[in-house]
């Protein structure tokens, strides 16, 4: 999953492709690249960062899901907490939506993915941007994360989305610290009891930074590291800014598994 923020703010890429031109052709070029699929989102979810009216959301994400959904020649994702932007997408080309609060913030958003029948990437976080800092307090992390992406499938179910069409993230960065940033990454194979595939995004985050010193721009080698690390440990799909250098990586993790001897 290839990381297109179409955002004047977002911590490692804001402003580079804030234009729907600029977005549409590094979608192409993300794709080119081998990306299986395009996460398009057009709200910053870093840590402080201030909501967007859904209809601004919509006017900066619409044209280059539209554009991307008829050139890119992969599936399309909107990375949105918002029914409505997920419903303007969803009718442009998207066929997942990427929900950072795990159908926490909106009500309305699960029946809408049901209704336009795409699949639900749900990740777990606590609290707004604004807040979820304060918010990362665990007596049990792996568990406690486990209970609250649970309920989270709970929440898409009664909605009426197929349980089949739901992916489960952990939410690295998200109301976590850098060690339970680094503990969920030890131990992300527990979460694959959850029985469904796991979504992992490290790119670039800031406990990378925290271990190497380097500001986002630069973290691209402890991003393969963990994007390795992750699918070594379980995850389905990895969320990367940097495509080509991660598929590298991932071909040496695919290798490794179907070695027969
Ligand atoms: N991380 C970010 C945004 N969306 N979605 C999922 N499923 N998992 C993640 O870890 C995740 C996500 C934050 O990264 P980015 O999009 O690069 O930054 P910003 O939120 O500032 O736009």
């Amino acid at each position: 999953m290839a990381v297109l923020n179409v955002t004047p703010d977002s911590f490692s890429d804001g402003g580079r492709y804030a234009s729907a031109e600029a977005a549409v052709d590094q979608g192409l070029r993300l794709a080119a690249e081998g990306a299986d699929l395009l996460d398009v989102g057009g709200e910053s979810t870093r840590p402080g960062a201030h909501p967007v009216a859904a209809e601004e959301e919509i006017r900066r994400v619409l044209p280059v899901v539209r554009e991307l959904a008829r050139r890119a020649g992969v599936p399309v994702s909107i990375d949105t907490s918002k029914a409505g932007v997920a419903r303007a997408a969803i009718g442009a080309g998207a066929e997942v939506v990427n929900d950072v609060s795990g159908l926490q913030r909106d009500p309305a958003l699960g029946a809408e993915v049901a209704r336009g029948g795409a699949a639900l990437c749900l990740m777990h976080t606590r609290g707004t941007p604004l807040e979820m800092r304060q918010r990362a307090g665990y007596a049990d992390l792996l568990g406690e994360v486990q209970d609250e992406l649970l309920e989270a499938v709970r929440r898409a179910c009664e909605a009426g989305v197929a349980e089949e069409r739901l992916a489960l993230d952990p939410g690295l960065g998200f109301a976590k610290n850098a060690g339970h940033n680094l503990l969920l990454l030890r131990r992300l194979r527990e979460l694959t009891q959850l029985g469904r595939p796991l979504l992992v995004g490290a790119s670039r985050k800031s406990f990378l930074g925290g271990l190497s010193g380097k500001p986002a721009a630069e973290r691209l080698h402890g991003s393969i590291a963990a994007a390795a690390v992750a699918a070594v440990h379980g995850a389905s799909v990895v969320r990367v800014h940097d495509v080509a250098a991660t598929r590298e990586a991932l071909a040496l993790v695919d290798a490794m598994r179907s070695s027969s001897s």
